[in-house]
């Protein structure tokens, strides 16, 4: 689509962390922001609790259904998967991103429950990859004094451990560490920066692939 800063294709912006990390307040006040300067820009998130493979995946979070630990593995997967091509078409027409959750919370949660790693990857190979990962970092016990674990299934201080081990494991180079242990306006203002700085290279210079 046309907008005003040209007819250039949208980044993909992953939003990775612990539960409580603040992912999902980040991630409205990141497109407001955008939006506010013009950029097509849509806030997405994983899993999408909308679709039929999503229902599963939340009453399997709520505790109303018991999975299978590669079966609830693979829906997560298949849940990024039924968006992909959607994905795909919005960064075509330009649009922008903001994902909250993806492809890492798969292998990270997981592999934290003991799956192996390189079966837990498998199925994500394929989707879209991303053009920035920025990992909201907090520590375990930090993010549980935030309270509001929910009572879904994974908040849980030990599991959540286990799980930023993981996310450690998958970081690489690329990605950009917020501590977001800070108040959330300091997260904010360097989320912006980064997330800015991205986009526009992004318009810059490549096209989806
Ligand atoms: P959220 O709606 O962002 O709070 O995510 C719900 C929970 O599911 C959260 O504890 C993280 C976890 N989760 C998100 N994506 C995946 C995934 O692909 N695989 C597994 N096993 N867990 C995930
Ligand atoms: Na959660
Ligand atoms: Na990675």
């Amino acid at each position: 689509g046309s907008n005003q800063h040209g007819d250039k294709r949208g980044a993909l912006i992953v939003l990775e962390g612990l539960d409580r990390s603040g992912k999902t307040s980040q991630s409205s006040r990141l497109v407001k922001y955008l939006d506010g300067l013009g950029y097509p820009v849509e806030s997405w998130r994983f899993p999408d609790r909308e679709t039929a493979v999503g229902k599963m995946i939340s009453s399997y979070l709520t505790n109303q259904s018991q999975l299978d630990d590669h079966t609830i593995h693979l829906l997560f997967s298949a849940n990024r998967w039924e968006k992909r091509s959607l994905m795909e078409a919005k960064l075509k027409s330009g649009t922008s991103l903001i994902v909250d959750r993806y492809s890492y919370s798969g292998v990270a949660f997981s592999s934290a429950k003991g799956l192996d790693i390189e079966w837990c990857k498998a199925p994500e190979v394929g989707l879209l990859a991303p053009d920035l990962v920025v990992y909201l970092d907090i520590p375990p016990e930090r993010a549980a004094e935030r309270g509001g674990y929910g009572g879904e299934r994974y908040e849980q201080l030990e599991f959540q451990k286990n799980v930023s081990q993981y996310y450690k494991m998958l970081s690489d180079a690329s990605w950009k560490i917020v501590d977001a242990s800070l108040p959330m306006e300091d997260v904010e203002k360097q989320l912006k920066e980064i997330v800015l700085d991205c986009i526009v290279s992004c318009q810059k210079g490549k096209s989806v692939s």
